[in-house]
């Protein structure tokens, strides 16, 4: 997907940064980036979902964002690869070794590459950098931070690794809470707190607000920062269902309706503005209550000319603001 960063004469010159996690963060950032120029858009992504697997080190979310900018993600899932092949995960399924994450041959070289530069003591970001320019990426990408940050989902069975809960486990264990392990030590990557610092605003994406959002918020320093800017939240729940994965079904679990309105309570004093679909229009009026101004709008990204849609609509949103 080429990017040719065309901005609409009629959105204003503004330097956003976007805090995305998986598919639907990735989408929305794929919208913006063609239309803001690389100098003006910087996306955060979060690292909570990382895990070492088969000894390689691996970063679903950074790698989703990446290969979404690149124009080289598999459309279908959203996450890998475009025409993948999968001998490699094959061979090690017909050796006996795990196969409940699917990692295409293409996808391997990400890992293994990556993998051999952590050993080597170079740091997630300066890596993501470089593969960015590989992939013939323009926008800045960061990972949350270079220090390991490991999400744990607590459930009726336990503690689980979040890959482990999310893929293995199918999401199918009652949640009780969350835990980001390392979140404490660890430091926001560089030059996300100066690219926060310099922002006009920040983009929620419609990513999952307890796993792939919190985590972020998390690392010491970065909400902090974000709290005298504006923050455009995008809802990625609509009409009570979340558009991928298992955000829905952590909000019952957790005993809270899933809507638009619990994930504009969840960013409460933090979320000056809130984006939220069309078919939950009725929620307006309670989440203007909460001190955020509100868009509705078509929320949905079905196809490429949707993300770019719906960044467009966010940006307006943002250069309609006093
Ligand atoms: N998600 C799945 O549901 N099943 C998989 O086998 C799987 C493999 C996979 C490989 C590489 C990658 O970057 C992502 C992958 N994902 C897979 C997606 C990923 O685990 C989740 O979507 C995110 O962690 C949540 O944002």
């Amino acid at each position: 997907m080429k990017s040719n960063f065309h901005r609409p004469p009629s959105i204003v010159h503004r330097r956003i940064v976007a805090l995305a996690g998986g598919v639907g963060g990735a989408k929305l950032a794929h919208g913006l980036a063609q239309i803001l120029p690389p100098e003006d858009l910087t996306v955060i992504v979060n690292t909570g979902d990382d895990f070492e697997h088969l000894g390689l080190y691996i970063c679903p979310d950074l790698d989703t964002v990446c290969y979404t900018l690149a124009g080289l993600a598999n459309p279908k899932t959203g996450w890998g690869r475009a025409n993948e092949s999968w001998q490699a995960i094959s061979n090690i399924e017909r050796l006996g070794g795990p196969n409940w994450f699917r990692l295409g041959d293409q996808d391997f070289a990400t890992h293994i590459e990556r993998t051999r530069r952590i050993k080597e003591g170079q740091c997630l970001s300066e890596i993501t950098r470089d593969f960015c320019k590989a992939w013939g990426i323009k926008h800045t990408i960061l990972p949350m931070s270079d220090n390991p940050v490991r999400t744990i989902v607590e459930t009726d069975e336990g503690d689980l690794a979040f890959q482990e809960y999310f893929v293995h486990r199918r999401c199918e264990p009652r949640v009780k809470g969350f835990r980001f392990n390392g979140i404490e030590k660890a430091e926001a990557a560089p030059g996300a707190r100066e690219a926060i610092q310099s922002a006009d605003a920040i983009i929620i994406c419609p990513s999952n607000p307890w796993v792939s959002i919190a985590p972020i918020l998390a690392v010491p320093g970065l909400r902090s920062k974000m709290e005298a800017k504006k923050v455009v939240a995008i809802s990625p729940i609509i009409g009570g269902q979340a558009v991928k994965g298992p955000a829905a079904k952590m909000y019952r679990e957790l005993g809270i309706e899933p809507s638009a309105l619990a994930v504009a309570k969840q960013y409460e004093g933090l979320a000056t503005d809130f984006a939220l679909d069309k078919i939950d229009s009725h929620l307006e009026a309670e989440i203007r209550s909460l001190n955020m101004r509100t868009l509705v709008t078509k929320t949905l990204m079905k196809n490429v000319k949707d993300r770019r849609r719906l960044a467009e609509d966010v940006l307006h949103f943002i250069g309609t603001a006093s």
